[in-house]
């Protein structure tokens, strides 16, 4: 998924679950920022695989922030916090007081990983801030998470290489918005003065099925005619609503959500499309 950059970055190895590694990583490269967005970050793996989570999501950010303090507490450190926080939600928008309820053992890795960053930023006084980042979505999102499912499946769909999609829960809402739009957020964040958290959202919220309406009609497809619901995709336990309050984000540091729900989707929808035509281009047999 860097392949459209790669020729500008240079990758090194770190592995969040090996302290040494992220000591000689900072040691080696002096980075005046560190953005940790890395993690075990599909909530049904969690369920499955939820040590490795919690050692990853969780014990990892104590690692980086650890290797931080030691190397040089002066490096700022932005924590990738999540929506998931809120989980079965007590209240309806949340902002940055609502109370946490977390409902999967990534929720819950999320949440320590979270505490742990304003335990850094209290006792060492490092500029350490998390973004809790609300569902944000792009072409490039794993074909594992709802959206880009929908999203590939209706362009299969469409070219006629498949007929059907399988999904669970179309009743979940969340509040969806574009990830272009909320790295310039976790950037502002560490442009600041001193450290915060903040709700990162666009303010609405809509059902996965609404997200299968506008993305199966914007090629002039029915969704009821291939949307199957499969029971292999319900979780343990579910996020029923998601709705964040970006007031914050939008007083102290002059950010807001530029893509409406309608663009991500038709964005998404015809990134699929463009990308398996062009595998359809490449893969055609050469002329004799
Ligand atoms: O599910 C429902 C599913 O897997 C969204 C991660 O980036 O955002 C993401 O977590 C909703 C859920 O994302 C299918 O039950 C229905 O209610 O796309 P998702 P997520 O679990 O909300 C947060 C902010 C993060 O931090 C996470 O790392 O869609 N749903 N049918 C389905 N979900 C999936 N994956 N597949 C289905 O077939």
């Amino acid at each position: 998924r860097l392949a459209h950059i790669q020729d500008r970055l240079e990758i090194v190895h770190g592995d969040l679950l090996d302290q040494d590694s992220l000591i000689e990583l900072l040691r080696e490269w002096h980075p005046q920022e560190v953005y940790n967005l890395a993690a075990q970050s599909f909530v049904p793996t969690s369920f499955s695989q939820p040590v490795l989570t919690g050692e990853v999501t969780a014990l990892g950010v104590t690692r980086l922030l650890d290797a931080i303090r030691m190397v040089d507490p002066a490096i700022r450190f932005y924590q990738a916090s999540s929506s998931e926080m809120f989980g079965k939600v007590v209240e309806v928008p949340q902002t940055e007081s609502t109370p946490f309820y977390p409902r999967s053992p990534y929720g819950v890795a999320k949440l320590y990983g979270h505490w742990i960053t304003i335990n850094y930023r209290e006792s060492y006084d490092l500029h350490a801030s998390s973004g809790m980042l609300f569902n944000h979505e792009s072409p490039r999102r794993g074909l594992e998470f709802v959206t880009r499912k929908i999203s590939h499946s209706v362009a299969r769909i469409k070219l006629g290489l498949d007929r059907e999609l399988r999904l669970g829960n179309l009743e979940a809402q969340r509040d969806w918005g574009f990830a272009g739009d909320y790295v310039k957020a976790m950037w502002l964040m560490l442009q600041q003065d001193a450290p915060d958290d903040y709700v990162v959202a666009t303010g609405e919220t809509h059902s996965v099925r609404e997200f299968c309406e506008i993305a199966f009609d914007h090629v002039g497809l029915d969704w009821q005619d291939h949307v199957v619901v499969d029971e292999r995709f319900f979780r343990p336990a579910e996020v029923d609503l998601l709705i964040g309050d970006p007031k914050k984000a939008l007083s102290q540091l002059g950010w807001k959500a530029e893509t409406s729900f309608d663009q991500l989707v038709r964005m998404m929808v015809d990134g699929d499309i463009t990308e398996l035509e062009g595998d359809a281009i490449v893969n055609q047999p050469e002329s004799p």
